[in-house]
């Protein structure tokens, strides 16, 4: 008798075309049954190399046809997919006994290597290729003309703040600064403009109530340093002012100040005059000559105004200045008796107007590009 199980293979849709249905088997019951079983066995393993072989033409054909990144993956799915040809030649090699699987596993690795490396390489091609099309698509116009990002600039009172500060911060100044909303008290009274005084005509104010108003100058921020540290004092207030003054060529209600304090025994005139002459040629150049002029501050005696000029040149006021009036340093709680010191104030628009030539302060108060960019 003769028993052979599981004659219908997976990949048969019939019985065995080969040699196999030619056995005559039934008729002849002494049958060497190994035989017929090895027979078997090479017809199924020849059933694999064939179908392997298809499988193999089928890919060589339709891999040629693949294009996109879509056909690809159908493509995939179609061979290697968990229900592609060639997981299911696996799943066939399962009917094989054990000791024929070894061959036929390696025929099937092989296959499935083969179309894993080439589906590899195909998908490099097509990525390559898609590459080369959208470079030809996207071609760029070199010489149009670009996307203008303005360069922004700091305004030119700034820079010109900045470098007033850079100088005398070189000479060993420190630079303060303070509120722009003041009381009367640190405005005027400490720096001994009384009220009633006629000396607050000078400084027309923006008053905000309750002894409140816009700072007219930087000097109580001078009077807020001296009163909070003992002397030496040396500092420069730079800062925003508000005066109540109608806008011309010259005047505009609001400006910035830069204020100079110094204070230390035994500081005379001289060394105001010293620090004056380092700062205008630092900041205007060589070639000035300068000359002091009597002038009135309530917080300076003697008091000075400032002017130079360039050979042949007019005279050009640039500050007032002074020593600082023993009533001040009373005020804050200095001796007189002991330090001396000086003063001066400077316009930051009177700078950068004497400075770039030009003759309307509104100019900076307009936000004209054409104006800015200048600078
Ligand atoms: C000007 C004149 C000046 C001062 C400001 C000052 C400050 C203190 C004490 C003494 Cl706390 N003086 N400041 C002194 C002289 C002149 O400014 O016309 N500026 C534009």
């Amino acid at each position: 008798m003769i028993v052979i199980t599981r004659l219908h293979h997976p990949l048969q849709s019939s019985w065995p075309q080969g040699v196999f249905h030619l056995i005559p088997w039934v008729q002849v019951p002494s049958v060497d049954t190994d035989a017929v079983g090895r027979l078997y066995l090479l017809e199924m393993y020849d059933q694999l190399e064939r179908k392997a072989a298809e499988i193999r033409a089928e890919w060589e054909k339709d891999c040629k046809g693949v294009n996109t990144p879509q056909q690809l993956e159908e493509l995939r799915i179609r061979f290697l997919g968990r229900k592609g040809y060639i997981p299911r030649l696996f799943a066939a090699l399962r009917e094989l006994p054990p000791q024929e699987r070894a061959a036929a596993g390696r025929l099937l690795n092989s296959l499935r290597e083969e179309i894993q490396r080439e589906l590899e390489a195909l998908k490099e091609r097509i990525a390559v290729k898609a590459e080369e099309e959208r470079l030809k698509r996207e071609t760029h116009d070199f010489t149009l003309p670009g996307t203008w990002r303005g360069v922004g600039k700091l305004h030119p009172l700034t820079q010109v703040r900045l470098e007033i500060e850079r100088i005398f911060m070189e000479m060993g100044f420190d630079v303060a600064s303070g509120p722009e909303v003041e009381t009367d008290y640190y405005n005027f009274e400490a720096l001994n403009i009384p009220p009633d005084h006629p000396a607050r005509d000078e400084w027309d104010s923006f008053y905000i109530g309750e002894g409140l108003l816009l700072r007219t100058h930087t000097s109580p921020v001078q009077i807020r340093v001296m009163k909070s540290q003992k002397p030496p004092v040396r500092i420069i207030c730079p800062g925003r002012c508000y005066r109540r003054d109608t806008p011309d060529a010259t005047h505009f209600p609001v400006f910035h100040q830069v204020e100079l304090l110094w204070v230390e025994r035994g500081l005379t005139m001289a060394h105001l005059k010293w620090i004056i002459e380092v700062f205008v040629r630092e900041f205007f150049g060589p070639g000035y000559e300068m000359r002091f002029s009597a002038d009135y501050f309530p917080f300076t005696e003697p008091s000075a105004q400032v002017h130079i000029r360039r050979k042949g040149g007019p005279w050009l006021e640039i500050m007032g200045a002074g020593m600082v009036d023993p009533a001040v340093f009373k005020e804050v709680g200095y001796d007189p008796e002991e330090v001396t010191g000086f003063a001066f104030g400077l316009g930051i628009e009177r700078m950068a107007m004497l400075k770039y030539g030009i003759d309307d302060i509104r100019l900076f108060f307009q936000n004209d590009i054409r104006f800015l960019e200048q600078f």
